[in-house]
């Protein structure tokens, strides 16, 4: 049978947001563009990173006139303290995140509400880290190994225990260089020391601290999350979903989870999925009860559950505009607080869930993981209480939406390409299948897509031109976050939209059976990646610096961003930016994060606002370090 799908077009879900903001307009509420409207133009100090208020005798503001600041910082001082700050900030989100998991983890039992669904990963991880795992109850080497993951975050001596698993090449240039990350919260608060009012003006000096922090990062909390999530609720395999605002129901009751900690989404998943309660929803009128994601909590719940996913960042409000949302639940990090008045110009609930995402006007229910089914159970019956409030007129769902194939951990991979050399024994369990395609020109090489959406360009059209333009280049593409949702939206994970691919990568999504973009899950997840890149270097015998893989964020726009793209670049891969970072104000900070981190870690950023240029540039990289392996 022909294939009848169709790539949706940036046009195409520019349409659907101009309809929304037609229903905006009629309820009076305000959206992102608006405000994008009131803030224009910019500050210039801020965008250029040379105000400081690290002080009171400031703030600070650096101009030709005035070149430093009254304790005598300059511009590079200034801009390198809040690039640092940056980081710091990103760094304690994700891993403050994991954190929370731990913790989780910790009040597993096997009559609780949290159980151990990888008793595999669990056992291994708990031999890597030390914890005795023979004779013993699951859940007394689980809360053992929680321990030892919570040590990580204040441990007075010694580094991040997943520094092991990167290459030994990697290892020893870290410790080389004094960039071994130690305990997490050491590493953030001797950012923060740096940066106080009288400490580091030495850009070069700070830029090290955010690499070094930045790897407590992905190799310390990112990757604790990602491990203790998968061992809590699964890891993640292969499903078929659909994303947009199209899933999206008219007759059901809507529940939207939003945010990025699973452990709340997870409760709210399986409460919909309720018996009893989808007969109260019936009993209410409603054809069933829908639950469905945004942000990052949509990869997490659809990786794992298949849950259908709304969209990304700069959907959110789109998603209340539909008018048809019963309920909006949330729990940390990247939540509008516009949500609170918006919601109120519809009968949404906004239910708030965590201490550490406290928004007015909203409900707010604080979670614990000792309540957290019945909390759940609770909140979905007030959402199905809530359907008959749905005012009729002010409805209006656009009917967008695109089959996508999501869930590819590093054990998906593994087992997908397991699949294709069944005759090769040796090669089992290794990305030697990989590699060869990449050898032999088959595929030129991979790109790491992640990050958000970000009004300072035109929105998903950056993802969208360099994601086509790279799967018709041969480049296979892994993504996270955002970026992961926007190829979701455009129908990029749909197994069909091979047809884009340039011949060799069409034969290799083909052969091994998988969409051009890969799905690897939430942005705390770009640590698979990390594990991804090493598991190639490794069994290609090489460091990771010189394999034809590299990151790129688009139309990034957080903190977190700002962590991810140093340690990225710490375990040795360019990454391409779409957005400038905001030190734009210094020249000696220009230069450290282009070029003077590859003196230390052999990468660095590429920036360029216009995505034809990046991804032309993207494309010489990964031909330069191909030519530069003799292939
Ligand atoms: Fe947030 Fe993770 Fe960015 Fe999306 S990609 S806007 S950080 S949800 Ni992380
Ligand atoms: Fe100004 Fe220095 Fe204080 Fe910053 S730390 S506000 S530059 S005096």
């Amino acid at each position: 049978m022909a294939s009848t799908f169709k790539p949706t077009t940036i046009e195409e879900m520019e349409t659907d947001n101009a309809r929304l903001r037609e229903t905006a307009c009629a309820v009076c509420a305000e959206t992102y563009e608006d405000r994008v409207k009131a803030q224009t133009p910019h500050c210039k100090f801020g965008e250029e990173g040379i105000c400081c208020k690290n002080c009171s005798m400031g703030p600070c503001r650096i101009t030709p006139k005035a070149p430093r600041g009254i304790c005598g910082a300059d511009a590079h001082a200034i801009a390198a303290r809040n690039y640092v700050r940056s980081i710091a900030a990103g760094t304690s989100s994700h891993s403050d995140h994991a954190r929370e998991i731990l913790h989780v983890l910790k009040s597993s039992s096997p009559d609780g509400n949290y159980q151990v669904r990888d008793e595999v990963k669990l056992i291994k991880l708990a031999t890597e880290w030390g914890v005795k795992t023979e004779g013993r109850d699951i859940y007394d080497i689980a809360h053992d190994v929680a321990d030892v993951g919570l040590l990580e975050f204040g441990k007075p001596d010694g580094f991040q225990l997943f520094t092991r698993r990167a290459t030994e090449e990697r290892q020893k240039l870290w410790e080389k260089e004094g960039i071994q990350p130690r305990a997490i919260d050491r590493e953030v608060v001797t950012a923060m020391h740096m940066t106080h009012m009288g400490n580091s003006s030495d850009a070069e000096a700070l830029v090290r601290q955010g690499l070094r922090m930045s790897l407590a990062n992905g190799w310390g909390g990112s990757m604790i999350g990602t491990e203790i999530t998968d061992i809590l609720f699964g890891t993640p395999t292969v499903w078929t979903t659909e994303g947009n605002l199209g899933v999206l129901e008219e007759d059901y009751v809507n529940v939207v989870v939003h945010g990025h900690d699973p452990a709340f989404s997870e409760m709210l998943v399986t409460a919909c999925e309720d018996r009893e309660l989808v007969e109260y929803a019936r009993s209410k009128g409603a054809k069933g009860i829908n639950v469905v994601g945004l942000c990052c909590t949509a990869n997490e719940v659809a990786m794992r559950h298949g849950v259908r996913m709304a969209g990304n960042f700069l959907q959110q409000e789109n998603v209340v505009l539909t008018g048809a949302v019963e309920m909006m639940c949330v729990d940390i990090q990247c939540i509008f607080p516009a949500l609170a008045t918006l919601t109120q110009c519809f009968h949404t609930k906004f239910i708030t869930s965590s201490p550490i995402a406290r928004i007015p006007g909203s409900e707010y229910v604080e979670f614990h993981p000792e309540t957290a089914f019945q909390q759940a159970k609770d909140l979905v019956r007030a959402a199905i209480d809530n359907y008959q409030n749905r005012d009729q007129s002010k409805v209006y769902i656009p009917s967008t939406k695109q089959t996508a194939t999501v869930g590819y951990p590093t054990e998906q991979i593994i087992s997908h390409l397991d699949n294709v050399t069944n005759s090769h024994i040796e090669e089992l369990g290794t990305y030697k299948p990989v590699i060869d395609a990449i050898r032999a020109g088959v595929l030129r090489g991979a790109v790491a897509i992640v990050g958000c959406n970000n009004p300072r360009v035109r929105p998903d059209y950056s993802h969208m031109e360099i994601m086509k333009e790279l799967i018709a280049n041969d480049i296979l593409i892994v993504a996270t976050g955002c970026a992961a949702q926007m190829a979701t939206k455009a129908g990029l994970l749909n197994k069909e939209s091979k047809i884009l691919c340039g011949d060799g990568l069409k034969r290799v999504c083909e052969l091994v059976d998988i969409p051009p973009v890969l799905h690897m899950g939430a942005c705390v997840d770009i640590s698979r990646m990390m594990l991804l890149a090493t598991g190639i270097a490794k069994d290609w015998g090489v460091d990771i610096t010189e394999i034809p893989v590299v990151g790129c964020a688009p139309e990034w726009m957080s903190e977190k961003a700002v962590s991810i793209a140093n340690y990225v670049v710490s375990t040795g891969l360019d990454v391409y930016l779409g957005i400038e970072p905001q030190v734009t104000g210094s020249s000696q900070m220009m230069e450290l994060i282009t070029e003077g981190t590859r003196k230390i870690t052999g990468a660095g950023y590429i920036i360029n606002k216009d995505p034809h240029e990046l991804v032309k540039s993207i494309i010489e990289g990964i031909e330069a370090k191909r030519t530069a392996l003799g292939i």
